[in-house]
């Protein structure tokens, strides 16, 4: 990580001076929480243009839900939902992320314009994604991944969430660099909801800067998810609706904002721009009034 942000870069993506706001487009008819709106390919591009125009600094696309027991969509379905966004909106001048764990959507999103390839197996799913991505030289993100999440939310035990979590990110982080993905174009996921309780990701979420003493950008993907239905909706209660939970999700935004992310990755982009924002103003504010009690103490 870069010493000045606290944050850090990733080399051949621009350089935001606060944490990235990726908004999401899912190409899907089942999604987790937007399935089905975006599943056109021109309603896919515009939805994508106008999460830039609320404040995303980049776009992620994927063609595949990720939600436990979704069935794999074939890869020649998979390529005819993603690779046309990923061309429109990368023709747009969009900063570009393709969401997929096949190695050939990755290496024609990549030819189509994409700029980085968010794989949330880390790779584990497709042994072809690491050298494709090494080959490109493009950058890559790491999700904690346990494996894929048919019949439930399984391998989701852990004596302590955040260790175990950090120790596998790191061993997936040397295997993509043994690949040959140079070290400045990794960065790490903690993979919120995936094989993981809503207690696991609340913890995940208080010690950030345990995954960023892994020694990579740290990305934050907790847009609408299952744990923050449970928090809103307390011990007893019915969780709202995912798309009743943006509220919620820009808090998470400011949260892992204030503790150095690199990017947050939203399904709405405006609350969580602002939250990105003011978490900016505070640091800015903060690093003023340091360099004045440092000169006061001189
Ligand atoms: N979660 C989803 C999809 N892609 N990518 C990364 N890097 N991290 C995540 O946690 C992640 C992801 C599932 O959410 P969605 O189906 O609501 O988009």
């Amino acid at each position: 990580m870069s010493k000045k942000s606290g944050r850090g870069q990733v080399a051949g993506l621009p350089a935001w001076d606060r944490c990235a706001v990726m908004g999401v487009v899912n190409v899907t008819p089942d999604s987790f929480s937007d399935g089905g709106h975006w599943f056109d390919t021109t309603a896919a591009i515009k939805h994508g243009l106008d999460l830039v125009a609320e404040g995303a600094d980049l776009v992620d696309v994927g063609g595949e839900s990720t939600r436990p027991g979704a069935t794999r969509v074939d890869e020649a379905e998979e390529l005819r939902r993603v690779v046309p966004v990923v061309r429109g909106l990368a023709s747009e001048g969009v900063t570009v992320s393709v969401d997929t764990m096949r190695a050939s959507v990755a290496e024609r999103s990549l030819a189509a314009g994409a700029a980085l390839v968010n794989d949330v197996s880390g790779g584990l799913a497709d042994p072809d994604m690491v050298p494709a991505v090494a080959a490109a030289g493009a950058p890559f993100v790491v999700m904690h991944w346990r494996g894929f999440l048919e019949g439930g939310n399984v391998r989701g035990s852990y004596e302590d969430v955040v260790s175990e979590v950090v120790d596998e990110l790191h061993a997936r982080v040397e295997a993509v660099l043994a690949g040959g993905i140079a070290a400045d174009r990794v960065v790490v996921d903690p993979g919120l909801g995936f094989s993981k309780e809503a207690e696991h990701d609340l913890t995940l979420l208080a010690h950030l800067d345990r995954l960023s003493a892994i020694g990579h950008p740290v990305l934050v993907a907790a847009s609408r998810k299952r744990f923050l239905g449970r928090v809103l909706a307390g011990p007893e209660g019915a969780p709202p609706p995912a798309r009743e939970r943006d509220a919620a999700t820009a808090a998470v935004s400011a949260l892992a904002a204030h503790q150095g992310a690199w990017a947050v990755r939203v399904h709405e982009v405006r609350a969580t721009a602002d939250a990105v924002r003011v978490a900016r103003a505070v640091e800015g504010a903060r690093t003023v009034e340091g360099a004045r009690t440092a000169e006061g103490t001189r």
